[in-house]
């Protein structure tokens, strides 16, 4: 993305099963998306239509009417909340004139720009393949900058996107197998953790304040108000406080700790190519002893984020019941912007949750309270009874 902002447009269908605020809703979070991805937002619309146009869509009408507005404000993208086919993004550029985004193909952007570490590189690269693959519609220029290392040219009769196709399914492959490697040695360094020590993951919708409270918990961390500011989990070691000796009163068992994971933030429609190809990362979501689940309280709409969460840990392959589930925390965290009734009537609908500020270090003694109680920790001192003790049999 360049330096100066570069202005888009948003829209979103309502069909008439579509309840207006919802669609304000998610295009509000769109244009959050955008402005994470770097664009500057210049206008929102919802384009009530009941049928889906086949080629573009939205309407012409509407669509060439949108042309002409960002004519007037000079915005040169337009950014959609529906998921296009290849076909109709094709169509609606063709149209408008205007580059055209899908919230996936923004979701995308944000992660290419994010990534960092070669294994979130290769899992982000993955993703976009997957998405093009159906998308194709000339040249594969990216895999020719990135040197992909295979044939450009293909036998005779091989039209150009059978050769593109060609191209991507290889790299599909590289990456792959690249990511299976990458895979191994995360198992490696998982099984090289300090033993015993239990590990939490922090998981939840994006920007909920899951970085903030791994630095309420552990001093690290680097909180960012930008959707996906998390790509990569990051492990770090908690303190979570001592146990205080019953005989003496003071503090003089063995300090407990814990290891907490902080992971990539969810969202609704989370491309599912993107959720296949963090797989390998929310692995630590897997694998964790525990969940702390964090939610934003003053989202309007946080049972539907809750919602989305509940369903793409499903989608991970983290159960809430059975002998395989994990113990979970609801941490519903910013309660600082609610006013006391909202706290109340919160506190009525998830009796279970913690009510935290993670910015302020309020609840987080109550998540240090509930993940002490997942560790056994060292037997509690305890009087033997006479035939515990080691001289019990010589006595018969
Ligand atoms: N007012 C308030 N702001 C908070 C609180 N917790 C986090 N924030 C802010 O919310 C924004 C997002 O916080 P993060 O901790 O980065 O959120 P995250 O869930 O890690 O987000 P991603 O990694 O982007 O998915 C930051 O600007 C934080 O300062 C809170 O309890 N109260
Ligand atoms: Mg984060």
């Amino acid at each position: 993305m360049e330096e100066t902002p570069q202005r888009c447009l948003l829209i979103a269908r309502q069909g008439p099963e579509d309840r207006e605020d919802r669609i304000q809703d998610h295009l509000l979070e769109l244009a959050e998306l955008a402005r994470s991805c770097g664009f500057e937002v210049e206008t929102r619309r919802v384009l009530r239509r009941s049928q889906i146009a086949t080629r573009t869509f939205y309407g012409s009408g509407q669509l060439v009417a949108l042309a002409e507005e960002a004519a007037r404000q000079g915005a040169r993208h337009l950014i959609c909340d529906d998921d296009l086919s290849g076909s109709q993004v094709n169509a609606i550029e063709k149209l408008t004139n205007l580059i055209c985004l899908d919230r996936t193909g923004l979701i995308l952007s944000i992660f290419e720009q994010r990534a960092q570490t070669r294994e979130a590189k290769a899992q982000v690269e993955l993703a976009r393949c997957e998405y093009e693959l159906p998308r194709l519609k000339g040249a594969w220029t990216h895999l020719e900058r990135q040197g992909g290392g295979v044939g450009l040219r293909g036998g005779p009769g091989e039209t150009q996107i059978e050769v593109d196709r060609r191209m991507i399914r290889t790299r599909i492959s590289q990456l792959k197998r690249e990511l299976s490697h990458l895979e191994r040695v995360r198992q490696t360094q998982r099984q090289g953790r300090p033993a015993g020590l239990p590990r939490v993951a922090l998981v939840g919708y994006t920007n909920a304040g899951k970085t903030s409270l791994l630095k309420a918990l552990t001093g690290e961390g680097e909180p960012r108000d930008l959707l996906f500011a998390t790509l990569d989990t990051t492990t770090r070691k908690a303190w979570l406080g001592q146990d205080i000796d019953p005989e003496t009163g003071e503090g003089a068992l063995e300090p407990k700790h814990c290891l907490v994971a902080d992971t990539v933030g969810f969202i609704r429609k989370l491309p599912h190519q993107l959720v296949a190809a963090f797989r390998s990362t929310l692995g630590e979501v897997r694998t964790a002893d525990a969940l702390l689940v964090v939610a934003d309280a003053a989202q309007p709409d946080l049972e539907d984020h809750l919602k989305v969460v509940g369903a793409t840990l499903r989608e991970i392959g983290c159960e809430p019941e059975g002998i395989e589930a994990q113990p979970r925390l609801l941490v519903l965290n910013q309660v600082d912007r609610l006013h006391r009734p909202q706290k109340l009537e919160l506190k009525k609908r998830h009796p279970g949750a913690v009510q935290a500020c993670a910015t302020q270090g309020l609840g987080v003694d109550e998540v240090r309270q509930w993940m002490r109680e997942l560790i056994p920790g060292p037997p509690k001192p305890r009087v033997l009874e006479d035939w515990e003790l080691p001289e019990a049999i010589s006595r018969l």
